[in-house]
């Protein structure tokens, strides 16, 4: 689980080694420490994904295409694999836009069957989510034209949502992250790096490994979700990030799989948790690990403050959101997932703020609404889903409390379209401070309470499990708002 050790005081100061060559990597690209010829180690084997060409010369505006298409690709060292692929690359390119941009977005469709692109997290028009009601065919195109709202700065990510299809076309490779950034980014010396986790299976020559419903595996997978030996990071197994001793990076994580829940932990450090799916928290929280539930995105800070040359593991570490019955035999043991490599550079002196920005929490006493949403295993409410059928109606600028009740011996990760909201309580524990989501784990057995502002687009709306097997067997409902 979370631990998130309370600390008052986050106005952390970088232990120093060296007499301190400099206070800040300012000046370089994010991704890049200061280069320091001397010592300088090859750089990260970590391929960051390229962000997308803005076509347009208008301001304040990224005008992109992406097309999906299937190609073949090297996936796992000696074999060729044939994916599904946005832009030619797995994952597709990275979507990158600031607060207040209009986005255009011009879709192409070149797969042998139907897709949509849902652009999660994104507060945009109905017609432009992305959800089943929005099939493109083969050969179709799409256009999306929409403002990114301020205040909504954070890490989201893009992925195909048709209707029983969703798991499917992402196992096939189709998934990618989009950046929304804030003009005052509150860490503007902090080199970045992004980091798509995905997880998949193989067979012997190179294929993905997607068995028949029937069989032992894909029973299992229908009811664990399916996941996948391989772990990736970007694309890469196992890749190499470098780090300076004393410097700071911050991480964006997107958990793409389609049903790996991934405990972040970095062998030796403290991480500071500063971000969730909607971006950053008003300050830095130290803690062990971060759990990362399918389709959430989580921001940290890592500090070097190992020695230099040290060369430590960030992993996935044993978490059970398993039913008994269909646990994997190896859930225990941890993953690697990628490797952290000091460099043997005089430490630098780096400061984390102790303030990032404000996050009020929304007000509870004008709730016009509240809901109860009762998970199985496969059903809300003892629901699958229907598109003729509405599962709730909302008034469209109305603010709701929603309780999502987990019976059952398995996670479920819940997921509203549209809407970001505010988790209030998690089994009756007050959540101890405000952050936007888009999705929340609802551990076995434990009830997660939110609240929810529906503004501006109505519609509607799908909520539903994100374990994407889960999804595709109808574990899914609708929320029309009007
Ligand atoms: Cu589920």
């Amino acid at each position: 689980m979370v631990a998130i050790v309370a600390a008052l005081l986050v106005a952390l100061l970088i232990p120093t080694a060296g007499p301190s060559a400099s206070t800040s990597t300012a000046g370089t690209p994010p991704g890049a420490a200061e280069p320091d010829p001397t010592h300088a180690l090859p750089a990260d084997t970590l391929v960051t994904p390229p962000v997308l060409r803005n076509a347009s010369r208008e301001p304040n505006t990224v005008e992109v295409t992406l097309t999906a298409t299937p190609t073949t690709l090297s996936l796992v060292p000696g074999s060729e694999t044939a994916v599904f692929a946005y832009n030619g690359m797995v994952p597709g390119p990275t979507l990158e836009v600031y607060e207040g941009d209009r986005l255009i977005i011009h879709l192409r469709n070149e797969l042998p069957e139907e897709t949509t692109v849902h652009w999660h997290g994104l507060h945009l028009p109905w017609y432009a989510d992305g959800s089943p009601f929005h099939p493109i065919e083969p050969g179709g195109q799409a256009d999306f034209d929409f403002v990114i709202p301020q205040g909504t700065a954070g890490t989201y990510w893009y992925h195909p949502h048709p209707h029983h299809r969703s798991a499917y076309q992402v196992a096939k490779g189709l998934y990618g992250a989009i950046v929304v950034r804030d003009r005052d980014d509150p860490l503007p010396e902090v080199a970045e790096k992004l980091l798509v986790l995905w997880d998949n299976r193989f067979l012997q020559d190179g294929s993905i490994d997607l068995p028949e419903a029937q069989s032992m595996q894909g029973r299992i997978d229908f009811e664990n979700g399916r996941e996948g030996d391989v772990l990736f990071v970007n694309g890469q197994a196992n890749p190499t990030v470098r780090i300076r001793p004393g410097e700071v990076q911050r991480w964006r994580i997107v958990n793409a799989s389609a049903a790996r829940v991934y405990r972040l932990g970095l062998q030796g450090h403290e991480l500071l948790y500063v971000g969730s799916d909607g971006g950053l928290f008003e300050k830095p929280v130290p803690t062990d690990d971060v759990l990362i539930a399918n389709s959430e995105r989580i921001e940290i800070l890592v500090r070097g403050t190992a020695a230099p040359g040290s060369i430590v593991t960030f992993q996935d570490l044993p978490y059970d959101r398993y039913i008994p019955q269909t646990r994997p035999r190896s859930w225990d043991k941890p993953r690697d997932l990628l490797t952290l490599q000091y460099t043997d550079e005089t430490p630098l002196r780096m400061e984390v703020p102790s303030a990032l920005r404000p996050v009020a929490w929304m007000d509870t006493t004008d709730v016009t609404a509240r809901r109860v949403m009762v998970l199985t295993q496969g059903f809300i409410n003892g629901k699958t889903m229907d598109m003729s059928r509405v599962d709730e109606v909302a008034e469209l600028g109305t603010r709701e409390i929603w309780q999502v009740e987990n019976l059952v011996g398995m996670d479920h990760p819940f997921h509203l379209h549209g809407f970001r909201f505010q988790v209030l309580a998690r089994n009756g524990v007050p959540e101890p401070f405000p952050s936007w989501h888009d999705t929340v784990n609802v551990p076995k057995h434990e009830t997660v309470r939110f609240i929810v502002q529906l503004d501006d687009y109505p519609g509607k709306w799908m909520f539903h499990c994100h374990i994407l097997d889960h999804e595709n067997a109808g574990m899914m409902g609708i929320l029309e708002v009007r």
